[in-house]
């Protein structure tokens, strides 16, 4: 896929990828929802290294849900639903405690870490969407992330969390780093790729809602 070549991150790759990760009827496919992850990671990556310890987890979490794709026979659709009641059935998610190695951690839990990540992004990004050209970045990743992934957080991960949000680059450089092209570009890219990645955050909410699975240690 275009979205894998070259080490640039273009804000069009991921719209791409997030548009592609819905089949006809919702089924949500996890190679396209990696993908687009690991060019977000990217774009992470760009921005400088304070944020290792927060890209250091979401690639960890990217790597198991990678490896359990290619664990997976061939008559496995790749979609999370598949992978979830799979999992459910095999009773291999853990609906008490945290995994202790990597390797114990179900796909089920690893997937509903990196969709909590997704609200996060798409909070920021609708801020981002919609800041003055004097808007502070740092004020728009602390409020998305007291909305979304703070309340799954304990306190000093929220604190660390926090320090760093002040280290963030300005909106301007936010905005060249996503190679869209003018700040209207951008903004226009940015109101294009939203709804998608509202649709995809909204499939797999709904179907952790219903099956009772939204808060699995
Ligand atoms: C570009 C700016 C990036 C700001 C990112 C905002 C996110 C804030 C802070 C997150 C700290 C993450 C440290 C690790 C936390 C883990 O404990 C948790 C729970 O996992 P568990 O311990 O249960 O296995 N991990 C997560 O919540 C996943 C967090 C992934 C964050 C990825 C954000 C990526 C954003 C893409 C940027 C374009």
């Amino acid at each position: 896929m275009a979205e894998e070549q070259g080490e640039e991150f273009h804000l069009h790759d991921v719209l791409v990828t997030f548009k592609a990760c819905l089949s006809q009827d919702n089924e949500l496919r996890l190679d396209e929802y990696l993908r687009g992850w690991k060019a977000l990671i990217k774009f992470m990556n760009s921005l400088g290294t304070v944020f290792s310890f927060v890209s250091t987890d979401a690639v960890n979490k990217i790597g198991i849900l990678e490896r359990l794709r290619k664990q997976s026979g061939p008559g496995d659709p790749g979609s999370m639903q598949a992978m979830v009641w799979a999992e459910l059935t095999a009773k291999r998610v853990n609906f008490k405690m945290a995994p202790s190695t990597d390797t114990e951690a179900s796909g089920t839990r690893t997937f509903l870490r990196l969709h909590r990540a997704l609200l996060w992004l798409r909070l920021f990004l609708e801020r981002l969407q919609n800041s003055a050209p004097d808007g502070r970045t740092s004020i728009m990743c602390a409020e998305a992330y007291k909305e979304s992934l703070a309340q799954h957080h304990p306190w000093f991960i929220q604190k660390v969390a926090s320090v760093a949000f002040y280290t963030l680059p300005s909106r301007k450089v936010f905005f060249e780093a996503m190679h869209a092209g003018t700040d209207d570009e951008v903004i226009s890219l940015l109101q294009e790729a939203l709804p998608a990645l509202t649709m995809v955050y909204d499939v797999a909410q709904k179907f952790y809602e219903q099956n009772d699975l939204l808060d699995l240690p």
